[in-house]
């Protein structure tokens, strides 16, 4: 049985996607002990791939029922794909997702969905520069229209590498000394996390590591010039702003459209 997740932004086309995947084959529930809906189904093509509908978030930080449902999920049962999908009306906002989630070391395609109202808008993403700039395959759809969501789900069916995105050095150091004093961190994830100081990831840490992480943040905001969630903000944006940049280009401007 091969488990595919499928994660994205609200309103960039989950249900919709979920429900041409599976057909009439899914079973709504909640999540264990919160009021937040819970669909999984099976592929309709195929009755060997569990699809799990994830709840819409814009970001992964513990705030909303939300955030914290998929993020459990991802930390203990994670899936063998992420399948994220994304508004490509809305690239810039879907990315900010997309950089978290690449930080579990779990496989991700991306369904750009909404492809249909890109046109539309006279707009276009080159998918090989976004997909070799992220390191993950990208595949046009649209729900709408219903096109490319076997595509996506063949992709994902396939060998599939993790390709994880640097940040500045200073930063990327500083990462690479909390997995060394919390050998429990494994993943990017769980590193940021600590060098957000994030409640949830900070409750697991003794009272030497507390206070040998504290001085790796102080250090890095020191040399960095910022505090250490406005780093990790900054990072992702500055990161984001680039590849946005590089990879949307419209016919209404008059620029040069690269695809
Ligand atoms: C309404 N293309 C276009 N153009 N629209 C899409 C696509 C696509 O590829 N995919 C989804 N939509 P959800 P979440 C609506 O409901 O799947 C539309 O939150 C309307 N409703 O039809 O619900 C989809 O699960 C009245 O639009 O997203 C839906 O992620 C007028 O995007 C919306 C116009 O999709 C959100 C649209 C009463």
């Amino acid at each position: 049985m091969t488990k595919i997740a499928l994660i994205g932004n609200p309103n960039s086309g989950k249900t919709s996607i979920f429900n041409i995947l599976t057909g009439s084959n899914q079973q709504v529930g909640n999540w264990p002990g919160v009021t937040v809906e819970c669909k999984t189904g099976r592929y309709k093509k195929d009755k060997t791939i569990a699809i799990q509908d994830l709840p819409g978030t814009y970001s992964l930080s513990p705030y909303t029922l939300e955030e914290q449902v998929t993020r459990n999920y991802l930390r203990e049962t994670p899936p063998d794909i992420l399948l994220n999908i994304i508004d490509a009306t809305n690239l810039e906002r879907s990315l900010y997702l997309t950089l978290q989630l690449m930080e579990f070391n779990i496989p991700i395609v991306i369904a750009l969905n909404m492809s249909d109202l890109l046109e539309y808008q006279g707009k276009k993403i080159d998918k090989e520069k976004l997909s070799y700039m992220l390191g993950v395959p990208v595949v046009p759809t649209s729900a709408l229209k219903n096109r490319g969501l076997d595509e996506v789900i063949r992709i994902a069916c396939q060998p599939l590498e993790i390709h994880s995105l640097d940040y500045d050095h200073r930063l990327e150091s500083a990462l690479s000394e909390i997995g060394q004093i919390c050998p429990h961190a494994e993943n990017r994830f769980e590193q940021i996390k600590l060098f957000e100081g994030d409640t949830l990831a900070l409750e697991s840490l003794s009272d030497t590591q507390r206070k040998e992480l504290n001085d790796i943040v102080a250090i890095t905001e020191k040399i960095m010039g910022d505090d250490h969630e406005s780093i990790i903000v900054n990072e992702r944006y500055d990161l984001i702003g680039q590849i946005v940049g590089l990879v949307v280009t419209s016919n209404s401007n008059g620029r040069l459209n690269l695809t």
